[in-house]
Order: structure tokens, then sequence, then C-alpha cells
């Protein structure tokens, strides 16, 4: 398994209870499906839907799948925010409310639930797990060339601008120790989109957390609309670029400095 930070002889402690945020804009198809997959696959999780006010009537959806089971919870949201933020308050929520373990996931079915307790195995010894699709054992089904070479660009693009050992890392089907999102500045990111999981992955690793990649299979959207758009990888791009020449200089400067001492 690649491994980002060794982790050295450190112990993981229990796991905690599970909650599953699966962020929603217009999911209307898409959200009875993959909360139920999700209850099926992982029985002991609990799910947060949290929805950005859709237009199609997810919100109202969710509400019914959590008057009938209360292992599904709903956020409401006012309006359409994005993802990051979406999943900063979903994060939040499951903090407040006592889970151990945080786990991001789309609504569309790109992640598929039955992989989860590959993940949640894995998370017993690391401190955030991301499910790749560029590690060996991992693919794409569905994807045009081009897509792919989108993906695998961005996250070779990060990698090498941020200094950040991870095969995949722009990927949204992850899961968090609570003490990693308390650890890595969930408060300070501003970031959305694809910039929003690269953004928490390089803080993971920055705080010297122990990243584990797991191979998964993701598999592109068949129902709803995609919220993917050019915005959104223009921010990845800008974003990440300035980050990685700021971090640069920074070093440079203070190595500059320590070397006039
Ligand atoms: N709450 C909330 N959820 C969002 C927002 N934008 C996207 N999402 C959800 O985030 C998840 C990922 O969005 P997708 O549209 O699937 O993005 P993508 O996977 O890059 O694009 P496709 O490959 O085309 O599906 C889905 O569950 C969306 O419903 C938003 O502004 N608010
Ligand atoms: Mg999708």
């Amino acid at each position: 398994m690649p491994e980002v930070n060794d982790g050295g002889q450190r112990r993981f402690g229990p796991l905690g209870t599970t909650l599953v945020i699966i962020p929603t804009y217009n999911e209307a198809e898409n959200i009875k499906p993959i909360v139920a997959r999700v209850r099926q696959a992982v029985p002991e999780a609990h799910v947060l839907v949290a929805d950005d006010n859709s237009p199609d009537g997810t919100g109202k959806l969710a509400d019914e799948l959590a008057a009938e089971d209360e292992h599904v919870k709903v956020l409401h949201r006012q309006g359409k925010e994005g993802l990051g933020a979406a999943y900063l308050a979903g994060f939040r929520w499951g903090l407040d409310n006592g889970y151990g373990v945080l786990v991001e996931m789309d609504a569309d079915g790109s992640h598929q639930p039955e992989e989860l307790p590959r993940l949640l195995t894995a998370l017993k010894g690391a401190d955030l797990v991301l499910g790749s699709r560029w590690v060996p054992g991992g693919r794409v089904v569905n994807w045009p060339k081009s897509r792919e070479f989108l993906s695998r660009g961005g996250s070779t693009y990060s990698r090498l601008m941020l200094d950040v050992p991870i095969r995949d890392v722009t990927g949204g089907y992850r899961a968090f120790r609570r003490e990693t999102l308390e650890g890595l500045g969930m408060e300070e990111v501003a970031s959305q989109g694809y910039c929003f999981q690269v953004d928490l992955a390089w803080r993971a690793v920055k705080a010297g957390f122990h990243v584990v990649e797991v191979p998964i299979t993701f598999v592109e959207r068949e129902l709803g609309d995609s919220k993917m758009s050019r915005d959104i990888v223009a921010e990845a791009l800008w974003r990440v670029t300035s980050w990685g020449v700021g971090s640069r200089v920074s070093k440079a400067t203070s190595k500059a400095l320590g070397k006039e001492r």
C-alpha cells in the first residue's frame, strides 16, 4: 500500500462511529439509491446528506429517508455554496456530534459504497485514507480519455508543485479520523471543488499525518448532471500554482536566512 509519512511505530486508537457525508446539489435520481447502498454496505455507519437547497427536491427526498431511518441525517443549507463549503459544514456537524470517522462520498455513485469497508480497514492504521484511482489496482469506468488525462494531469501537477507524494490528490472518496480533521486547520480552508481535495490532503501531509492510498474503482455518473465546470478546474490550477510558488519561496527564504546567521 503506498504511504505518505510512515506513521513510525505509532499505535492508532479505535475508530469510533462512522459518519458518511454526502454533499448534494440536484441529485434527486441518485440520493435514495446511494443512501441505500451505504446502509447495506456498512450498516453501523450513519449518513449525513448535506444539501444546498437543491431546486429538484433532493433535500425533501433525504428528509423522507431520515424519517424512516435513524441512521440518516440531513443538513439543509440555504443555497449553493460549493462542495467544499458543504463538506466543511458536514465535518463540523460530525465533530460536534461526536463521530470518530468522517467519510467523504459523492452522491452520483462514482464512489462505490461497497468499497467503503476496505477504506475503513485501512484507516485502522492511518490518519487519513484516500480512495485512489491512480495507484496499482485503482481504475476508472466510463471515462473518456480526455477526462482521464485531465485528472491524471491535475494530480501529477499538484504532486510536483506541492511536493506531496500522493498519486490521486484530487479524488473525493476519503476517510478521516476525527483527530486528523481537528489537526489540519480546517477553519482556514477556503477552496472548492478539486482544489478543496488537494488542499485537505496537502494540509494533512504537512501536519505529519499518516496518509494511505487505497485503490478504488471509480464509476462515472450515469444519472443527473455534472457540477464540474471550467471554473472549478481553473480555480484548482491557480491555487495550486500559487501555493507551490509560495511554499518554494518561503523554503528558499528560510534557507537563505539560516545561512546568514
Ligand atoms: N451541497 C453541495 N453539493 C455539491 C455542490 N456541487 C457539487 N456537489 C455534490 O458533490 C458531488 C460531486 O459533484 P459532481 O457533479 O459529481 O462532480 P464531478 O464528480 O467532478 O463531476 P462528474 O464526473 O461529471 O460527476 C455530488 O454529490 C454533487 O451533488 C454544491 O455546491 N453543494
Ligand atoms: Mg461525479
